[in-house]
């Protein structure tokens, strides 16, 4: 049988690059290091088709880079602390660590049937006190540098389950598991001082050259740098002042209101004593409180009845109002409301029935009433505002910022959006925060020589709540500093820290500390960063912060982690509903002609649109089976076929069955091999050579699909050629091009072809890839229009470069031209080398 037999051919290369050490990274080694890494897995279970494309990607990458000489490092790892784990624990009774250590044993073998070019020698799951416990350590050294505090701090709290809630579990206000509805509840928070390193964010953002844009963007957005002015306004018949900010200090002649938040004390202070006031306030604390959800409410306020004196006319005096628009924490917790230039503002001054002055026009317009329900927000020149009539809204705001600070009345500030890390989890399956609680020292770090600080595996989870709250011994220590009575901190760390320092742990894991700063050095950033866009913001975020940090304390000298950062799309598939409404999976249906049908009972299927895969729709497929079914290699092409990386991939069978056929055909050409004798083609040898160019540049690009395609055609062009030399050479050139995508089938046919002897421990894994021959890149003929009068007649091939002269005679010789001319002697010939002849009788 001549057909590649991809299962013996998988097991037989894994094995052997497992024993050979063959993607074991050296730290010492003398050639350039690269550092290929893709965001490691929450092991929830089993490998799923995006963890299969992701770490294709990310491998290709990584074998190429061996193949040109690098000193490459490729690991994985778990991100293993989490709240599935927890909820498995509730549901099914088993303890987190069991469910998790199991999940990831199975996950590991999954990954390692893939063939990816791991060194799992620094395989690390961050469940392990071997790795969170360096996690306290150095959480301990960001709170001796300062960069760690706390505070005060709300949480939902689910009153059934007696338990703190994420946001994302707080559906509609209620509980996600009890259904009652959250309460706020303030808790005493760690928070990380990520606000401290706001700027070096927002600027570090400018040199990450090899970052898509839209990312960069995302985290400019979520840093949320403002910069305007913050100023006051006496409040009528009384000492007191409502300090507000703005970033448009220009139109404050166009100030018609001023609001305050809810949680203001100016409004507290009115709802102690104001009952429809304090109802209010108990209203717009019902509604979300993230700035989304605040966008989308339907504006609504409170006239206080009190009044704010303007600071540029003390003629004009504008209501105070409580509006739920206005979030406390950001800003001043207070707007100056300029209906006719802010769209909130306007919607809330119709609904009021407030003023709406126009102060900037964009054209010489000037009425004082503004029409209609659209603010207008852009730029222009300013009217109906005294000393600034004229000016544009830059000056203006300039203007004004100046007239403040030199009056005292305000000062230019800048606001972030960026909020301290708020890093206490309620949790058990976490990485305990290394604190200890004393009533006469108060907080006390755990001694480093007492980490780690190790998660009790006695637990339950049969009541709700945080299982280590409710532990006999667990808390029950001693005050390091005084010896007295004290209580561990029972709060864990959020997982996103877990994941803020993984790839300096990769780089380097001694015993005895979280890295050794040296190797780190070597091996940082990392050269490609590839993972999810859903990443975008938090993890990526915190991942630069948290390296900053170490930075800073002069743990480590990088202060960006990934050099290069790639999202890539997701896997899709069409989705089939049964006549009842209800999802059925792909395995539970089949097509009949035009129709589709379910398998068990025959009736009629709509298949609908094509989405991610998600197991609420049942469109999942599991890529384990399928790697059984038409072994690794097949899969991985297919993975990186047809679609470009970072847009969606449509699963399909077909595909599957294109890529395992186009596997069986690169093996049938392997096969004929050595079949030539002397002879050179050069036509294949120059494509051989265009595409050894051409697939470089496209797998150092990450254009995968790119590089597919032009191996297919390098393979087409192979069995279309005869016999000879060249061919030989050209299927020895495709073997190692196609090697990173299908490596199973490349080491095989290497050993096949006598190649493996010949070169580096046997592997084409460690076989170098080929140089493409500069001189047969370039295009060598030249295709010439001929024209008789102006007008083509003919066209001929000819090398290129060729003299004048020369091309006229072979012009004058071609047989139609002959017809043409005749025996009439040409008044001109010109000649534009390369291009064309053109004959004038
Ligand atoms: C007057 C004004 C006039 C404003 C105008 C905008 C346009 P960014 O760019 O996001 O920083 N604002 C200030 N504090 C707020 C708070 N705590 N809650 C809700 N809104 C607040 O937005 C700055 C603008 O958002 C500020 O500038 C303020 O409205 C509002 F034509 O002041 B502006
Ligand atoms: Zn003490």
């Amino acid at each position: 049988d001549q057909r590649f037999n991809p299962l013996a051919a998988d097991a037989r290369w894994q094995a052997r690059w497992e024993q050979d050490a063959t993607f074991v990274a050296d730290d010492a080694s003398a050639k350039p290091k690269s550092y290929i890494l893709e965001m490691f897995p929450y092991p929830s279970g089993r490998i799923h088709i995006g963890h299969v494309r992701n770490y294709t990607m990310g491998d290709v990458l990584a074998r190429y880079k061996r193949m040109t000489g690098h000193e490459v490092l490729h690991p994985m790892g778990w991100d293993a602390f989490g709240m599935p784990a927890e909820n498995a624990a509730m549901e099914k009774g088993v303890h987190p660590g069991g469910w998790t250590r199991d999940n990831i044993a199975t996950m590991r073998a999954q990954l390692k049937k893939l063939g990816f070019a791991i060194d799992w020698t620094r395989e690390l799951a961050t469940c392990e006190s071997d790795y969170y416990g360096h996690e306290q350590a150095l959480f301990l050294d960001l709170l001796e540098a300062g960069l760690v505090y706390r505070k005060e701090s709300a949480v939902n709290w689910d009153p059934v389950d007696m338990t703190v809630l994420a946001n994302e579990q707080v559906i509609d206000g209620k509980g996600w598991r009890s259904g009652a509805p959250v309460e706020k509840r303030k808790l005493s928070q760690w928070f990380l001082k990520i606000t401290d390193f706001a700027d070096e964010l927002l600027d570090g953002l400018g040199d990450l050259d090899k970052w898509p844009d839209k990312v960069r963007l995302m985290q400019e957005n979520w840093i949320g740098k403002s910069e305007g002015l913050t100023f006051r306004f006496a409040v009528a018949g009384s000492s007191g002042t409502v300090e507000v900010f703005s970033t448009r200090p220009d139109t404050i002649f166009g100030a018609s209101f001023v609001a305050v938040a809810a949680d203001h004390p100016l409004a507290q202070r009115i709802a102690a004593d104001n009952a429809d006031a304090a109802a209010f306030v108990a209203r717009c604390k019902q509604g979300g409180t993230t700035a989304a959800e605040v966008e989308t409410q339907e504006k609504l306020g409170f006239d206080t009845g009190l009044k704010a004196i303007h600071p540029l006319d003390a003629n004009i005096a504008l209501p105070i109002y409580i509006a739920n628009f206005v979030l406390m924490d950001y800003g001043s917790g207070a707007v100056m409301g300029v209906p006719a230039h802010d769209q909130r503002d306007l919607d809330f001054a119709r609904k009021y029935g407030l003023d709406v002055r126009q102060v900037v026009t964009p054209d010489d317009s000037a009425d004082a009433v503004f029409e209609g329900d659209t603010a207008f927000t852009g730029e222009g020149r300013i009217v109906n505002s005294g000393f600034l009539d004229g000016m544009d809204v830059t000056a203006a705001g300039a203007a004004v910022t100046a007239r403040a600070t030199s009056e005292n009345w305000g000062e230019a500030t800048t606001t972030w959006r960026l909020r301290d890390w708020g890093v206490s989890r309620q949790r058990y399956w976490g990485t305990p925060i290394p604190i200890i609680h004393c009533a006469t020292c108060g907080p006390v770090g755990v001694p480093k020589d007492q980490l780690p600080v190790v998660l009790p595996e006695d637990v339950d989870f049969k009541t709700p709540g945080n299982p280590l709250d409710r532990h006999p011994s667990w808390s029950q220590v001693d005050c390091p500093k005084c010896g007295g009575a004290a209580r561990r901190e029972t709060d864990t760390l959020d997982t996103f820290v877990d994941s803020s320092w993984y790839f300096l742990r990769f780089a380097s894991q001694p015993k005895d500390r979280p890295f050794d700063p040296e190797i780190v050095r070597q091996w940082l950033p990392v050269d490609q960063y590839i993972g999810g866009v859903e990443h975008a913001i938090l993890h990526l975020l915190y991942a630069r912060f948290w390296t900053r940090a170490l930075a800073r304390i002069g743990m480590i000298d990088v202060k960006e982690p990934f050099a290069g950062l790639f999202t890539q799309g997701m896997v899709t598939h069409e989705t089939y509903k049964a006549g009842d409404g209800s999802w059925l999976s792909p395995n539970e249906v089949k097509r009949d002609g035009a129709d589709w049908t379910r398998i068990i009972d025959g009736t009629p299927v709509t298949p609908g649109r094509v989405e991610k895969m998600s197991k609420s729709k049942k469109n999942t497929i599991d890529p384990l089976p399928i790697v059984d079914q038409y072994g690794a290699d097949a899969v991985r092409w297919f993975m990186l076929s047809d679609s470009p990386p970072e847009r969606d991939l449509p699963w399909s069978e077909a595909g599957i069955e294109g890529a395992w056929r186009f596997v069986q055909r690169l093996w049938r050409l392997i096969g004929s091999v050595g079949k030539g004798g002397g002879e050179t083609d050069k036509p294949l040898a120059q494509k051989l050579h265009r595409t050894i160019a051409g697939v470089g540049d496209d797998i150092s690009a990450l254009a995968f699909n790119k590089a597919v395609a032009k191996l297919y055609e390098l393979a087409n062009a192979i069995e279309k050629a005869k016999p000879s030399a060249t061919r030989d050479d050209a299927i020895d050139g495709l073997v190692r091009l196609v090697a990173p995508m299908v490596p199973h089938l490349a080491e095989e046919a290497w050993a096949q072809m006598g190649r493996a002897n010949n070169e580096d421990r046997g592997l084409i894994a460690d076989a170098a890839w080929p140089v493409a021959d500069p001189a047969l890149l370039v295009d060598d003929e030249a295709t010439i229009a001929i024209q008789v009068m102006g007008k083509l007649r003919d066209t001929m091939t000819l090398p290129k470069g060729m003299a004048k002269d020369e091309i006229e005679a072979a012009a004058m010789a071609r047989e139609k031209i002959v017809a043409y001319v005749g025996d009439s002697v040409p008044k001109k010939v010109i000649v534009v080398p390369d291009r064309l002849v053109n004959i004038v009788l």
